[in-house]
C-alpha cells in the first residue's frame, strides 16, 4: 500500500493541483499567535485589573503567573503546531512599571530577545482596557481631556515601541488598536464620541513609522457596550481608508449571520492590505476557540481564490480560560493552519471556468465533492515534514505538559 500522503497527491493531481505546491504556500504564511491565551488575558503589570469589554471566563488549573511561564508556555504551543508563526503581544505585557502613558520602548527588550530565540517575529496592541482610567468605559473617546490625553499618549508610546520592535526584528510590526468604548445602554450623543475618537485618532496617527504597520479594530458590541459601540465597522472602515491605515476584521465581531468573508475582497478594492483576527463568536461571547467551520474555510476561500493572501495578515485572537489554556492554544492554530490548507487544495480555476460557463450545478457539485477529500494526510505529511507531532500525537503531549508543569502551579 503507497503511504496516505502519495495517494492524496495522487487523488489531488487528478484536480489539477499541485500539493507539494500548496505546502510551499502554507510553509510561507505565518500565523501570529496571540499571547494573552496563556494567562487569561492578565498581563505583566503590577497590579493587574480586569474589566473594560474583556473577560475570560473559567478557572481551568495550570495558567501562567508571571512571565517566565508564559514564554514557557508559548513555547510548548510553538513546538506544537507546524509552519511559520509570529507572536502577537499586548502592551501590558511589556516589562515597566510606570503608568501606561509613560512606558519605553526598551520595556519590550525581553520579548524582543526571546521572540528572537524562538526565531519569530513580533506584532503589537496597545492596551486600553484592565486600567483604572478605563472604568467609565471611555478612553480615545472621552468627553474628559484628561483621560483622552492619557490614553493618546499610551497609543503613541505603544506606536513608538512596535517601531522599535520592528526596527530591531527586521520586520514591520503590526500595531492594532482596539478600544472598549461605548455604553451599555441607549447613547444619545453619538455623534460627540466618534467625533472625539477621530481627533484622537488624527493626533495618534499624525507621527508615521517607517517599521510598523497600523491597523484598527471595530467591533459590534461588547461587554457593557451592548448599545452603542463608538469604534463600530463603518466609523474604522471609513478611517482606514481616509487615512491608508489596515482596517482589522475580528471574526466574531459583527453580526452571526454577517460574512466576514464577503467583506474581504469589498474592502481590499480600497485599503492595500487588511488585518484578520481568527476567533470564534458563540452567542454573546466573541473568542471562543477557533475551528474549521463554514466561518473560518470561507475567509481563507476569499483569499485565495482573489490572490489576496499576500495582502492579509493572519493573527489569531481568542482566550478560553475553561479547558488547558495550551490545549485551546494550539487547537486554534492548528484549525486555522487546516481552514487555510482546506482552500488552498480547492481546484478554483475550473471552478471559475465553471462558473463563466454558467454550470453552476456542477460547481456546487464540485465544491461539495472537495469536502471529502484526503486533506488530513496533506496536513499530517505537512506537520511530519515540520518534526512536529501528526494527527492527535499532540494531544498526548499537551497532557503531558500538563501533568509535568501546569499541575504543579
Ligand atoms: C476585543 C478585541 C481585541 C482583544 C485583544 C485582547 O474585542 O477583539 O482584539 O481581544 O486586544
Ligand atoms: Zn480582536
Amino acid at each position: 500500500m503507497q503511504p496516505p500522503y502519495t495517494q492524496a497527491k495522487q487523488q489531488y493531481k487528478e484536480q489539477n493541483i499541485n500539493t507539494d505546491e500548496t505546502l510551499q504556500t502554507l510553509a510561507h504564511t505565518p500565523i501570529s499567535i496571540h499571547c494573552w491565551q496563556g494567562d487569561d488575558v492578565t498581563g505583566n503589570e503590577p497590579n493587574p485589573t480586569t474589566g473594560g469589554g474583556i473577560l475570560a471566563t473559567g478557572n481551568y488549573p495550570g495558567k501562567a503567573r508571571n512571565i517566565n511561564e508564559l514564554w514557557m508556555d508559548l513555547e510548548k504551543v510553538i513546538e506544537l503546531a507546524p509552519g511559520p508563526k509570529r507572536v502577537n503581544i499586548h502592551a501590558m505585557y511589556g516589562e515597566y512599571t510606570v503608568d501606561r502613558d509613560k512606558i519605553q520602548p526598551e520595556s519590550f527588550d525581553g520579548w524582543i530577545e526571546w521572540a528572537k530565540q524562538q526565531k519569530v517575529k513580533l506584532d503589537f496592541n496597545a492596551t486600553l482596557f484592565a486600567h483604572p482610567q478605563a472604568e467609565t468605559g471611555f478612553t480615545l473617546s472621552s468627553k474628559d481631556p484628561e483621560t483622552r490625553r492619557f490614553w493618546v499618549e499610551h497609543v503613541k508610546r505603544c506606536r513608538e515601541a512596535a517601531d522599535y520592535i520592528g526596527r530591531k526584528q527586521g520586520s514591520p510590526c503590526i500595531h492594532n488598536l482596539w478600544i472598549p468604548d461605548g455604553m451599555k445602554d441607549t447613547a444619545i450623543d453619538k455623534y460627540g464620541y466618534r467625533k472625539h475618537l477621530k481627533e484622537s485618532l488624527d493626533t495618534i496617527y499624525a507621527t508615521k513609522y517607517s517599521h510598523i504597520k497600523d491597523s484598527i479594530e471595530s467591533k459590534l458590541f461588547g461587554l457593557a457596550s451592548e448599545s452603542y459601540v463608538v469604534g463600530s465597522h463603518d466609523f474604522y472602515l471609513g478611517y482606514a481608508i481616509q487615512n491608508n491605515l489596515l482596517p482589522c476584521l475580528d471574526l466574531g465581531h459583527y453580526h452571526p449571520t454577517e460574512s466576514v468573508a464577503d467583506k474581504i475582497t469589498a474592502i481590499l478594492q480600497y485599503t492595500p492590505e487588511l488585518m484578520l483576527h481568527i476567533s470564534r463568536g458563540v452567542r454573546w461571547d466573541s473568542d471562543h476557540v477557533p475551528i474549521m467551520n463554514d466561518q473560518t474555510t470561507e475567509v481563507f476561500h476569499e483569499l485565495i481564490r482573489s490572490k489576496t493572501l499576500d495582502r492579509v495578515h493572519i493573527a489569531l485572537d481568542y482566550f478560553d480560560a475553561s479547558i488547558n489554556r495550551i490545549g485551546a492554544w494550539v487547537t486554534g492554530i492548528r484549525s486555522t493552519q487546516k481552514a487555510l490548507l482546506y482552500a488552498l487544495l480547492e481546484p478554483t480555476p475550473e471552478l471559475i471556468k465553471l462558473e463563466e460557463q454558467g454550470k453552476y450545478f456542477e460547481r456546487l457539485a464540485l465544491l461539495e465533492e472537495q469536502k471529502t477529500m484526503p486533506m488530513g494526510a496533506v496536513y499530517d505529511h505537512y506537520c511530519s515534514t515540520n518534526n512536529v507531532p501528526v494527527g492527535t500525537g499532540w494531544i498526548r503531549e499537551v497532557q503531558e505538559y500538563e501533568k509535568q508543569v501546569l499541575s504543579k502551579r
